[in-house]
């Protein structure tokens, strides 16, 4: 898609952190000319169906590549899909290396950027006040059993209403009216906001940001306190301030780079049904009545583009494990030095199995870091814990290490009846049992006993320059 405008006002350029160092991902547009010169990106037929037809491609393509979908439905706004599906293609937008992407977000969590407002924005270009958000945007129905059309990449924008202080977060919107969406708001801080302007009897004004770059997106999942803008974390992992513009109705204030933006707010005293949806742990999130917001405006750049996230996708994964790995490794060091890496692996759901690989020095210690990691976040539902000569990012190298160094009458750990994650139907309403293993060897064992076998030079040796190239006549090969 051609760069066709730019903001008038555009932020100083950054400082560089190292000569010819890579630069961080600054907006969407810039991410998808990043992948197609990788070629990470699909460009469909035009005219793809909105109703499952888009999810289906998205989904086969998950994990290779984005999608980008012109004419979606027959409408004139293009759809993408995909954004971030393979760990290295975040390290990518960030800039560092694939091992480095944990230290470099908990870096940015910890030292956020405050963001720069620019009074004229791309986001803005084009300004309707008369929503038919059906009319307006080509809004995709995911799965099977979904409740309808729904923003599912959005940034809700929100306000402290006593501090004035911004939050971001990402929830599902499904289409309910014109211009009213039921909107999934789980207890967190936006949740607490609208609480706090309900109980005052006022609404809680609201914007919903669709397409910006993978790195606003990574940073509205941040494990941050209230009153800490996950846009300034955004700043942060830009090296740079976020250009921001205030929206048409409201003191919001939004990224002035976005594709499209969605002003409105949530109505007190007012619920809707909302849901089925597909989720996550690769199961459906219940309809009940939910939050409703309704929507005064709609701004977006002129040949603006929308993003959606296919539920259970590896996006929507690895959106949520990058941040929380980022937290929990912060946390469980704090007590636990030894402590070198962890993984939510991707069987898991990216949520509910944590990986901790430690330098054991200790006997026992195993079972309190499983005890640290089920404290750090309720989701955690089984910690595995192995020595640093297993590869925690590799889950075959993990099983092998059950296999091999965990007996369940010594080594396992389960705490009956905790709080777990609510999305997980094997528990009850969100109560269920966590379940620690430790797979590290005793300090005490004899050298042999655990000692991994390995054949001299295996990794050394230049097979394919020893192997005759293509050659399969045996026979002949061994009459020289
Ligand atoms: C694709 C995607 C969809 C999400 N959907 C929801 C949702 O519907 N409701 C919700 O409460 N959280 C949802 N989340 C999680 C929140 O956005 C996330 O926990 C966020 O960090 C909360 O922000 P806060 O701590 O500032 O409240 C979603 C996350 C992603 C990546
Ligand atoms: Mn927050």
């Amino acid at each position: 898609m051609a760069q066709a405008t730019r903001p008038r006002s555009e932020p100083p350029p950054a400082p560089t952190h190292g000569d010819n160092a890579p630069q961080p991902v600054r907006s969407l547009r810039d991410w998808l000319d990043h992948l197609a010169a990788r070629d990470r990106l699909a460009v469909t037929r035009p005219e793809v169906g909105l109703r499952f037809e888009l999810a289906a491609i998205a989904k086969r393509l998950d994990g290779r590549r984005a999608t980008v979908f012109p004419r979606p439905g027959g409408h004139p706004i293009p759809v993408v899909s995909g954004l971030i599906s393979d760990r290295g293609w975040m390290a990518d937008a960030m800039g560092v290396e694939p091992g480095e992407v944990i230290a470099r977000f908990q870096e940015a969590a910890l030292n956020p950027v405050p963001w720069q407002e620019t009074k004229s924005a791309p986001a803005q270009e084009v300004i309707h006040r008369q929503v038919d958000l059906a009319r307006l945007l080509p809004l995709p129905t995911h799965n099977e059993h979904d409740g309808g059309p729904y923003i599912s990449a959005g940034l809700m924008i929100t306000r402290n209403p006593r501090t004035g202080k911004q939050n971001v977060s990402i929830h599902r919107c499904q289409l309910n009216g014109p211009n009213r969406l039921g909107v999934l708001l789980l207890p967190r801080h936006a949740h607490m906001f609208f609480e706090m302007a309900e109980q005052s009897g006022r609404p809680l004004e609201a914007a919903i940001v669709v397409g910006v770059d993978p790195l606003t997106l990574l940073a509205s999942q941040a494990i941050a306190p209230i009153d800490t803008d996950e846009l300034e974390i955004a700043g942060a992992l830009h090296r740079r301030p976020l250009a921001v513009v205030k929206c048409t109705r409201s003191e919001l204030r939004v990224p002035a780079e976005a594709e499209i933006v969605i002003e409105g707010r949530f109505l007190p005293g007012v619920r809707e049904l909302e849901g089925p949806f597909g989720e996550f742990p690769q199961y459906y999130g219940e309809r009940a009545e939910r939050h409703v917001m309704e929507i005064d405006a709609v701004t977006h750049r002129k040949d603006a583009i929308f993003h959606t996230i296919v539920g259970g996708g590896l996006e929507h994964l690895l959106l949520g494990a990058i941040p929380r790995e980022a937290t929990l490794l912060a946390h469980l060091q704090r007590s636990f030095p030894n402590v070198r890496d962890v993984r939510l692996s991707q069987g898991g759901v990216c949520r509910y199995h944590l990986y901790v690989q430690i330098r054991k020095r200790q006997e026992g210690e195993a079972k309190n870091i499983m005890l640290g990691a089920f404290a750090g976040h309720y989701d955690v539902k089984q910690v595995i814990v192995v020595d640093e000569d297993v590869d925690i990012h590799d889950s075959n190298e993990v099983e092998w290490a059950v296999a091999t160094r965990f007996q369940a009458d010594r080594d396992l750990v389960i705490v009956p009846e905790s709080q777990g994650s609510k999305l997980d139907p094997s528990t009850r309403d969100g109560v269920g049992a966590k379940m620690g293993l430790d797979a590290t060897k005793p300090l005490t064992a004899a050298e042999m006993v655990f000692k991994r076998i390995r054949v001299p030079g295996e990794e050394a040796v230049d097979v394919e320059g020893l192997l005759k190239s293509g050659r399969t006549d045996w026979r002949a090969a061994l009459k020289g």
